[in-house]
């Protein structure tokens, strides 16, 4: 693969062009956005940098950040910086916590975010013989159309299946021949599992490239999905206030996503303080857009936490790299005063091979006092063997996760099935301190 790209020119820039590139297109999204959103010339004129005048990458730590809420404070319209004709698309969350957040695209945002599409995907081997079964949700959310538009920008063949349905879905990846699996990386473990019921055999099938993304999965998760459905499992990134799918994507090295930065300006920054830290810390992603027309956001948190890495990539690439996000802020949970993120858990269980990847956490409060279950399946063998010493394997699970996590976590091992499976992104945490309930 090495030395092949989608868009040459850009994707293995030398760094000090990029730089180059990013500033002038930095310098337009600042003069687009003064001159069009009164949010943000009231910011610019507040923290004093003038787009006219914007000469130094380094200003950009002198604008404020934009968050969630500044989105849903100026809901639905009011950061959009073209009038309504020029936008052709809108996508939004599913607001299920206050108002949603909605994000607007021009056509040339369309073409620009298939590009990244088409360009992830072709990083990974994907060419346009290939036949692309897209199971990520068409609609509102951004996983289907994202994908979709890039991977016939590719010239691949799509089959815009969407979500759900897994019976239909391996029937169709069985007699349309499907090459490409896009969904959540739990819905593609799903899918494995009814499969093999079935007694689909996966070595036999023509399915090589699982692009996966959504919601975070750790490495131990892209080995097993791997295993299971003898593909490579590869991890792309993206958030829809930023654009949707293709922020990032790996390549077929799997070392790192590449982030597209002649599209997005990315820094990292200390959650807590909001101060930049270096290359290869690791802290919140926060971004900037570069060319996005309808809804430019600046240093925008994503509340994603990753690290990032910008030496050049075996493949080639220069764009940098950031590594699998581990989490968001907003999923860490405080048990008795320990920080804990749910991929840390994760990651302990999928190295324990009598244990089927399927889990969830629940955390509740007696007397005051933080709890944390942990309710994970066991395959229907080890259940049926080790029925009389399910609470030898409960501890022994417990005091791996206590070395690990650093607190006591109790876990209750569940008969095969009993764990609500996941079509789109997972719920892992059910936490009843927050009035939820399982
Ligand atoms: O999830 C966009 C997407 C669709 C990405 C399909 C990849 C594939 P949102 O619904 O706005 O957009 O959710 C964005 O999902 O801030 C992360 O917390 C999480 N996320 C997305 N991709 C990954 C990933 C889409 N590869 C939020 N690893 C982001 C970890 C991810 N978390």
């Amino acid at each position: 693969m090495s030395g092949s790209y989608w868009e040459p020119k850009y994707e293995a820039m030398p760094r000090e062009r990029l730089r180059e590139l990013q500033t002038y297109r930095l310098k337009n999204t600042l003069v687009s956005v003064y001159e069009n959103v009164p949010f943000y010339k009231k910011r610019l004129d507040d923290c004093g940098v003038n787009p006219y005048k914007f000469t130094n990458l380094d200003d950009v730590v002198m604008i404020p950040f934009t968050t969630k809420d500044d989105l849903r404070d100026n809901y639905p319209f009011g950061l959009f910086a073209r009038p309504m004709n020029d936008i052709v698309r809108i996508h939004s969350s599913s607001g299920t916590t206050g108002n949603p957040t909605v994000v607007s695209y021009t056509k040339n945002d369309i073409t620009m975010w298939g590009n990244l599409i088409a360009r992830g995907l072709y990083s990974t081997g994907v060419r346009s013989s290939d036949i692309i079964q897209n199971s990520y949700g068409y609609g509102l959310f951004t996983g289907g159309l994202g994908l979709h538009y890039g991977a016939e920008l590719l010239g691949a063949t799509v089959i815009p299946v969407s979500g759900g349905l897994t019976e239909r879905q391996l029937k169709i990846m069985q007699d349309y021949s499907s090459t490409v699996l896009c969904c959540t990386p739990s819905y593609a473990l799903f899918i494995a599992e009814v499969g093999s019921e079935q007694g689909i055999d996966f070595k036999n099938l023509p399915l090589k490239i699982g692009i996966f993304g959504a919601e975070p999965w750790t490495e131990e998760m892209r080995l097993e999905i791997e295993a299971r459905l003898f593909i490579d499992a590869i991890d792309i990134y993206g958030l829809s206030e930023i654009i949707g799918p293709g922020v990032s994507c790996e390549c077929i090295e799997k070392k790192g996503l590449h982030i597209a930065e002649d599209h997005f300006y990315t820094e990292i920054i200390d959650p807590a303080t909001g101060k930049n830290l270096s290359v290869g810390n690791q802290g919140e992603i926060v971004f900037t857009s570069l060319t996005k027309e309808a809804m430019p956001l600046l240093r925008y948190r994503s509340r994603d936490l990753s690290e990032l890495n910008d030496s050049t990539c075996i493949c080639g690439r220069t764009h940098a790299r950031m590594k699998k996000p581990m989490g968001r802020t907003d999923d860490m949970l405080i048990i008795r005063g320990v920080n804990v993120f749910p991929s840390q858990i994760e990651e302990v269980l999928m190295k324990i091979k009598e244990i089927e990847p399927h889990y969830l956490i629940v955390v509740g409060r007696e007397n005051y006092l933080d709890t944390i279950e942990l309710w994970v399946e066991v395959s229907e063998d080890v259940f049926a063997e080790r029925i009389n010493d399910l609470e030898k394997f409960e501890s022994a699970i417990e005091s791996k996760l206590y070395s690990a996590v650093g607190i006591s976590i109790d876990v209750k091992l569940k008969e095969p099935k009993t764990i609500k499976r996941s079509e789109g992104k997972a719920k892992r945490v059910v936490d009843k301190r927050k009035g939820e309930v399982i």
